[in-house]
């Protein structure tokens, strides 16, 4: 692929190899198969003894805890069902295209994680009153921007007190596995995915903000390069749609026969339950509404939305959708570009030739 910035690099290659997105066909699953989820590992992924390894509670804290696997699994349990959405998805789009991780739009899935709450967890720490962050540390090493560090990112008090955050040891009903953060990672329903820490170690409450490479460097949104910027948080809306038709294997352009074509997909916000998702034929000139499901999956997955699509002339089309969420966040409205190439909000686009007709090939 190429484009006004050049092709792309090795190095991003390389990363694309490592990091693998979800096929967007698999939208039509409600729970991401686990080895379809899409994956994002920074450094290298650690190799941990699940028996060796404990969860250490520290910092501003009258009782420090140290936890085994086990202990954790004798807490009460707690599942959530949480889309969870790379915020570099859709970074390759933009132009110029800022180099990391080069996501198109697949840089999401949805599973139901199932670990203990974090919040009792924290009270029974008994936090002093000075206290104003927490730190989720992950065992994984390596440098970023010249600087060695473990991965690591802080929520406020108040927001690691909500009764949704989960520490998770299984995944869609099975233990975690290595990719995903084994033995235990943090789940942090709403939020952009490098929230949820994985291979997580250590849980420190500070009482000054932390000001680690991945919370002041990545993972904000800059318009220039020394601007201080702003955090990254929660998920600002997206939809996309599964594939309609069948895919030429090297362009992946579409091909639909002419006549009914149902469209559907799916769209999520960390903000606020989906409002609408709107779709166009015609490339993005015009627009129509889509119906949105029953959101049957709870307030931290995504919805399902359809649209009845009759192309009754054979032509090349582009389909393109985007959502809006009922707290005011539009796919429409939010500004673009940022160096680090996050929450681009440019709708999903496909390629589509309507064919008067498309026979099944002959089997054998
Ligand atoms: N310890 C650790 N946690 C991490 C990361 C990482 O590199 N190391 N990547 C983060 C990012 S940027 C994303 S998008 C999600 C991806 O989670 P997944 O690979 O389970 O989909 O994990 C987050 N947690
Ligand atoms: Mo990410």
């Amino acid at each position: 692929m190429s484009d006004d910035e050049g092709q792309i690099s090795l190095q991003e290659l390389q990363l694309a190899a490592r990091n693998h997105g979800m096929p967007l066909e698999v939208l039509r699953h409600p729970i991401t198969p686990v080895g379809l989820h899409y994956l994002l590992i920074h450094y290298d992924i650690p190799n941990v003894d699940p028996a060796e390894w404990r969860l250490h509670i520290g910092g501003k804290v009258s009782t420090p805890l140290q936890l085994s696997l086990d202990e954790l699994r004798r807490r009460p349990q707690r599942s959530e069902t949480v889309t969870m959405e790379c915020a570099g998805n859709g970074r390759v789009l933009m132009h110029p295209r800022p180099q990391s991780q080069p996501w198109l739009h697949e840089a999401v899935g949805t599973a139901t994680w199932t670990g203990t709450a974090l919040a009792p967890l924290l009270d029974e720490t008994g936090i002093t009153d000075d206290a104003v962050e927490v730190v989720f540390t992950g065992l994984d090493r390596g440098i970023d921007g010249g600087e060695d560090q473990f991965y690591e990112r802080s929520l406020t008090l108040e927001e690691a007190r909500r009764l949704e955050i989960v520490l998770a040891y299984e995944m869609n009903g099975s233990p975690l596995l290595p990719q995903h953060g084994a033995p235990l990672r943090l789940v942090v329903p709403g939020w952009y995915g490098m929230t949820n820490v994985k291979w997580l170690s250590h849980i420190t409450v500070v009482d000054q903000p932390f000001e680690g490479y991945q919370q002041q460097h990545s993972y904000r949104f800059r318009t220039t390069p020394d601007d201080v910027g702003t955090p990254m948080s929660r998920i600002l809306p997206r939809a996309l749609m599964a594939p309609p038709g069948i895919p030429d294997f090297y362009t992946r352009q579409r091909f639909v026969a002419a006549g009914a074509c149902r469209l559907e997909g799916r769209a999520w916000s960390g903000w606020a339950a989906i409002a609408g998702v709107q779709v166009s034929v015609d490339g993005g000139s015009t627009w129509s509404e889509a119906d949105i499901g029953p959101g049957e999956l709870g307030r931290w997955a995504w919805q399902s939305w359809s649209y009845d699509w009759n192309p009754t002339e054979p032509g090349e089309y582009v389909v393109c959708c985007r959502a809006r969420d009922s707290a005011g966040n539009d796919q429409a409205n939010f500004p673009p570009w940022n160096v680090g190439g996050y929450a681009n909000p440019a709708p999903h686009r496909l390629h589509v030739t309507v064919r008067d007709d498309l026979p099944e090939p002959k089997r054998g």
